[in-house]
Parts: structure tokens; C-alpha cells; sequence
């Protein structure tokens, strides 16, 4: 099926453009090492140079002869290895890393690395270079991973549903069991090691009565054969754990953090898991928010509560990730202090230093939830002394829900980009999260998956550019958004210019699209309740979720000022809370985030609030429009199964963009009262 394979799909490349020698190199593959990991790359670089050359590598252990591409660690006993890469450039390779060079005295492209994982990575690169159509005489490079953790979080259930999952169903779970199809799991596992995620949690956050049932024998034995498909692609399980466990299953009656006997319980679950899977990752846990249990009903904070569960796991080298998305979604905007966006700041700063080093907090990108458009998390910078994560969401829950075109790494780049004026200097939300700034012992990626069990895996084939594009990004946080694009599109479509120059202009451009004809300037939530999909102007505007946008007939915007709002500008550093306190130095984007103005206020772009919100929602339609037609363009050049796929959802798109459209400009101009000075048609 067109799409399946994804950016793995490896295009043949038609024979009159492969010069002899790139096709001589990959005659001959030279491995000598046993282990899973080494026989998955040996599998995959087979396969690769199978399906991108029609030819078929012989495999062997002898270092006699002459071209041949050989990888192993430097240690491993492969002659080649070890006349290739000296001393000194092994010194500069940590565990996950790699160094690749075409050795042409030896006659080999050589792959090294310390570990198998590395080997892994070595050769999906190269991999890559082949598919991209790059030269590899003079091959000559060195890769580490900026981050430790590259983790996928799957927010499947056991019954075969995926919570904000927008291409079918689980690829995990069928009819309440694990499924039978290891083939599929595999192909995902192929998937993620290609990009380097090393990491997965394949259960969802929320994790409910049946769920909590993983940690079970009912379970554990299939839990078990996840993990091992997994580990021949370097990739470490790990399981997402309701809180009260001990009372769900263990017959407790308290899930108590500092009662002995619920500690002594965890201590012999989690034994058991690592008696089914030796090298088990850890836990993932949403405790004391939106509903799931945790450590507040026992009087205690959450550094009790993940602290308990770092010491069941530290005998057996297993980490606790522990979100920080918490927050009272049972209160109305009370007072100030109950604003949502304070939330998680207000819980976990005055922990940081009280967590064990096995635990490490998950933070997500922005204060609120995802949306298309928030402020950076003021934690980042803010916590010095605990270890911590980023958590992206590639599933499109508040982006298109896979339907409209949305590629995210753009928004990724942003956040990772912001300075945070933390330690009295300057660095940016990415060295804080790689643990670099405050010297931490684990620090990463972790992001919500976008796969489900859709022929092509995302549903918008586009979308699987955002799950490609966070491993590189995890991987290399210097990547640009257009490099990755660019990539990704060479990758999956193949390499001719006006394919991949027209398809990497959508994705660059597409945020901003979406950006323009949803929620104005960072107001957010302007969604439907519930399944988020589609516009509402006040579908949560008299709701107890925290999520409001205060618009009447005078103006719009949360006032998240010190001076008087809720105070959440506060909560961030130097030039940052003073830039987000100031109604004038506010950046554009993001102020109705912070401030709430008239509509006659004027923008730094020089329009009004209420002229931007209609100028933007027109532009934002024809945009969407214009997308559809560029794709058009490529009718007749790329494949057609895919091309039918993509042009299906931008119709689609088009026709809901001025949906959003009609209903937020008539919802602002009745309230406004101001007309368009452009005096366009708006639905009244
Ligand atoms: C929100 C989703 C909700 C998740 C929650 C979370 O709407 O389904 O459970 O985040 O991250 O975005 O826990």
C-alpha cells in the first residue's frame, strides 16, 4: 500500500543514474560481530540496498577484498573498524553515537561505533545519504545524539482505541489483548530506530482499570514479546502505571507514597516486570491530573510520589518519568492563582532538588495544552537540580487532527530555540532539556505519537514528515526545519527538483496557515469541547477546564500580567517576564496570551487586533486553497496512490479553513461591532 513503507521505502534509483561506483561499494556488506542488534543492521542495510539498487549484498565475515561497506564497535575485532578510526576519534563518540568514512585505502565505507546501538544508527544514516542521493566517496563524519532520551510516548489502550489518535486504530492492542502482529509493531519499530528514538511507552498516560492490568502475569508474558521486538532495534519499553495500583490490583486499601506496605508492593511488582523483561525502562506517570489518581489524595507532593517509585526501580537501573501536567481542572477561574497556565510552575518549582536522580520530569512545550501557538514552559531554566524532559504532541490533536496539513517541527525549532535567561546567562530551552546547562544526568525528548493502524500509519500521509521530523530533531536539535523537510521528501517522494522544492514549500508553510485561520494571536481553544476538532467559539468559554478567552464586546485576552492578571508573566526570567508584562513589548503572537486589549488596539505589524483577526482569516483560507492547488501541480509526477491521499485531506482542508473562518470573524465582529475596512463578506 503507497505509503506504508514511509521515508524506508528506499525509491529505486533508476540504473542510468548510479555511477559504478556507489553500486561497487554496495556489493558487499563485512560484519563480523553476533548480536541482535548487529543482525537487525545487517538486515536493514540489505534491504535498503536491495530496494534503492535491485542488488543484493553478499554478507561476510572476511575483511579480504576489495569495496565493501563494513560497520561494528571498536572494539568488536573487525579489522577494517580498527584501521579505520583511531584513537582519537573514537575518544570523540559517546554510547549511541557513530563515525562513518569511506576508507579508500582499505577500500571500504566503514560504520563505527561503540555500542550495537550505535552500529544501528551508523547504518540507517548512511542509509540515508544512499536515499538522499549523496555522494559517499569521501565520506568523512562524526554523530552524537544531543539527547539521551529520544522517547515516543503511545497513548493507546487496550481495547484497541488511541486517545487523540487521528489514523486508525492501535497497532498494540486488539479486542482488550496485545496483539498478534508483531509483523506491523516491527515495521514501527523500524520506523522509530531510523530516526533514533530509543524509547517507548506503549500505553496511554490515562491509564485505566483494564490498563492497570499490564503490570500483571495476564500481561506481562505478551508485554514481554513487545519489548523483545523492540530491543533488537535498540529501542527500551517502557510502561505508562496508574498510581493506585495498589489498590486497582494489589488488594490494597491505600496507594499511600510513605506507607510501607504500598512501598514494599511496588518493590515486588516491579521485580517481577524485571524478571519478564531484563532490561525494562521504567515508568511513566500522569498522577493528580485530569482525573487520574496520585499522591494529593494521601496529603502528599509529588516528590513523594515519584521518589517511591525511583526506589523500586533503582535496583534494577529503571527511571521514573513523571509528567508535570498538572493542574485543577474541576475549578473555574476563581481568582489568580487559579490560572491553568500557572499551573505546573506553581506545583514543581518549589520541588526542584527534592527528586532522586533515576526520576525525570515531563514537561510539555507550553503552559496550557498544545495548542497551535503558546509561550514557551517558564520550568524550563526554572528547575536546576532535577532532571527533565520535553514533551512535544506529533499527534495533531489541536493542529488539524491529521486532516489539515500541519508540519510542527517549525513550532519545535521555536521552543527549543527560546532563551531563557536562566543562571544569570542565556541559554536556550534545548541545552536546558539535553541536560547540558545544569549538568544532569538524563535529559531528552519525549512526544506523543501520531500512528495508528492506517495503511500509511499517520492518516495525512504529510503528517508522517512531523513523526520523522521529531527523532532527527531529538537526535540533532541543529537541523533545521526546511533540512529536515527536505530530507523527509527526497525520502518518501524521490528526488526530482520540482517534487521535492514545491511538497517542502507546504510543510514549511503550513503552521502558519493553520495559525492564521484558527484562535487569534495565542488566545487558543477556540475548539469544540471534548474531540477538539473544528471551531467553537466558546465551547469552552463558561467551562471549568481553565481555557478561556474573555472576549466581549470591548475587547479580548487573558491578563496574565504581575501588575493585574493572574501573575503567570512572573513566573518567567529576566527580559522574558518583563517583555510579557508590557503590553507594548509583548511580542504579536502571543498577546492575547498575556494581555487583554480593545480591539482597537494596535499591533507592532501596525494593524488593529480586530483588522488582524479578519485579515488573517481571509489570507489563512486562500492560503489553505492555494495548498490544494500547488498540489494539484503535481498530478501525473508523484506516484498516485499517494497522491490521491494527500489531495483527498487539502480539499478537505480548504473547505473547513473557511469554516473556521466564517465562524471567527462573524463571532468577532458581533461582539466587536468594528467592520472590516477591506469590507469583505462576513457571515452576520
Ligand atoms: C490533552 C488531551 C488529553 C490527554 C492530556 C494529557 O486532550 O486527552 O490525556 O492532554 O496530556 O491534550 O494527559
Amino acid at each position: 500500500v503507497a505509503g506504508y513503507n514511509a521515508w524506508l521505502g528506499f525509491n529505486r534509483v533508476e540504473s542510468s543514474k548510479i555511477s559504478n561506483p556507489y553500486v561497487d561499494w554496495c556489493g558487499r556488506i563485512v560484519a563480523a560481530e553476533k548480536g541482535e542488534i548487529f543482525g537487525t543492521a545487517a538486515a536493514e542495510l540489505t534491504r535498503g540496498i536491495e530496494s534503492l539498487f535491485g542488488i543484493r549484498p553478499l554478507t561476510s565475515e572476511s575483511t579480504e577484498g576489495f569495496r565493501c561497506i563494513t560497520f561494528g564497535t571498536f572494539e568488536g575485532g573487525n579489522e577494517l573498524i580498527s584501521r579505520t578510526f583511531g584513537a582519537e576519534i573514537r575518544s570523540t563518540i559517546v554510547p549511541e553515537g557513530y563515525a562513518i568514512k569511506t576508507n579508500a585505502a582499505d577500500g571500504c565505507i566503514a560504520i563505527g561505533a561503540s555500542t550495537a546501538s550505535g552500529v544501528l544508527y551508523g547504518v540507517f544514516h548512511l542509509l540515508r545519504l544512499l536515499g538522499t542521493g549523496c555522494s559517499v566517496d569521501k565520506l568523512e563524519l562524526v554523530e552524537n545524539p544531543n539527547n539521551g532520551l529520544r522517547m515516543i510516548n503511545q497513548w493507546d489502550n487496550i481495547d484497541g482505541s488511541i486517545e487523540r489518535g487521528y489514523a486508525g486504530e492501535s497497532i498494540f492492542y486488539v479486542n482488550n489483548e496485545i496483539t498478534m502482529n508483531m509483523e506491523r509493531v516491527r515495521d514501527y519499530a523500524r520506523l522509530l530506530a531510523s530516526i533514533g528514538i530509543n524509547a517507548i511507552a506503549i500505553n496511554n498516560v490515562n491509564v485505566h482499570k483494564y490498563e492497570t492490568m499490564l503490570l500483571t502475569d495476564k500481561f506481562l508474558p505478551d508485554v514481554a514479546k513487545l519489548a523483545d521486538v523492540f530491543r533488537a532495534y535498540g529501542i527500551k519499553l517502557f510502561l505508562s502505571i496508574n498510581f493506585a495500583s495498589p489498590i486497582e490490583i494489589g488488594g490494597l486499601s491505600t496507594a499511600d507514597p510513605l506507607d510501607p506496605t504500598v512501598r514494599n508492593w511496588w518493590s515486588r511488582i516491579t521485580a517481577k516486570i524485571y524478571t519478564a523483561i531484563s532490561d525494562f525502562g521504567g515508568f511513566l506517570v500522569k498522577a493528580d491530573s485530569e482525573n487520574r489518581p496520585g499522591p494529593f489524595t494521601y496529603g502528599r507532593d509529588h516528590a513523594d510520589g515519584s521518589n517511591m517509585l525511583a526506589e523500586a526501580l533503582q535496583p534494577h537501573g529503571g527511571i521514573v518519568i513523571w509528567r508535570c501536567f498538572v493542574y485543577n481542572c474541576k475549578q473555574d477561574w476563581r481568582d489568580r492563582s487559579t490560572d491553568r497556565a500557572r499551573a505546573a510552575f506553581d506545583h514543581f518549582k518549589p520541588l526542584d532538588g527534592r527528586f532522586h536522580d533515576n526520576v525525570i520530569l515531563q514537561i510539555k512545550n507550553g503552559p496550557m495544552d498544545f495548542q497551535v501557538r503558546e509561550p514557551v514552559s517558564p520550568l524550563f531554566g526554572a528547575l536546576e537540580a532535577t532532571n527533565q524532559v520535553i514533551e512535544f504532541q506529533i499527534t495533531q490533536e489541536y493542529t488539524g487532527q491529521q486532516r489539515h496539513l500541519c508540519y510542527l517541527v517549525p513550532q519545535w525549532k521555536e521552543v527549543l530555540d527560546f532563551q531563557t535567561h536562566a543562571k544569570g546567562g542565556n541559554p536556550s530551552v534545548k541545552r536546558i532539556v539535553d541536560g547540558s546547562v545544569y549538568g544532569r544526568r538524563f535529559g531528552g525528548f519525549a512526544a506523543v505519537s501520531n500512528i495508528g493502524n492506517d495503511a500509511n500509519w499517520t492518516g495525512h500521509l504529510l503528517a508522517q514528515a512531523n513523526l520523522y521530523g521529531y527523532g532527527r530533531l531529538a537526535w540533532n536539535t541543529e537541523l533545521s526545519a526546511e533540512a529536515i523537510a527536505e530530507e523527509w521528501v527526497r525520502l518518501t517522494f524521490g528526488g526530482d527538483d520540482r517534487v521535492v522544492r514545491t511538497i517542502k514549500g507546504m510543510l514549511i508553510h503550513s503552521w502558519s496557515i493553520y495559525e492564521s485561520y484558527t484562535a487569534p494571536l495565542g488566545v487558543g481553544w477556540m475548539v469544540n469541547p471534548d474531540h477538539h476538532y473544528g471551531p467553537n467559539v466558546d465551547g469552552y468559554e463558561y467551562s471549568k477546564w481553565g481555557t478561556y478567552h474573555f472576549a466581549d464586546c470591548r475587547g479580548v485576552g487573558v491578563d496574565r500580567t504581575v501588575k493585574t492578571g493572574t501573575g503567570y508573566a512572573g513566573q518567567y526570567m529576566g527580559d522574558n517576564a518583563a517583555r510579557y508584562e508590557s503590553v507594548e513589548n509583548c511580542p504579536d503572537e502571543l498577546l492575547l496570551f498575556f494581555h487583554h486589549v480593545p480591539y482597537t488596539h494596535v499591533l507592532h505589524s501596525g494593524v488593529t487586533v480586530i483588522q488582524h483577526i479578519y485579515d488573517s482569516h481571509f489570507n489563512g483560507v486562500e492560503r489553505a486553497e492555494q495548498l490544494e492547488e500547488t498540489w494539484s501541480g503535481l498530478a501525473g509526477i508523484v506516484n498516485e496512490g499517494l497522491y490521491e491521499q494527500v489531495a483527498e485531506r487539502l480539499k478537505e482542508q480548504a473547505e473547513h479553513a473557511r469554516e473556521w473562518c466564517d465562524m471567527i470573524n462573524t463571532y468577532f465582529y458581533r461582539k466587536s461591532g468594528i467592520a472590516d475596512q477591506l469590507g469583505r463578506k462576513i457571515y452576520s
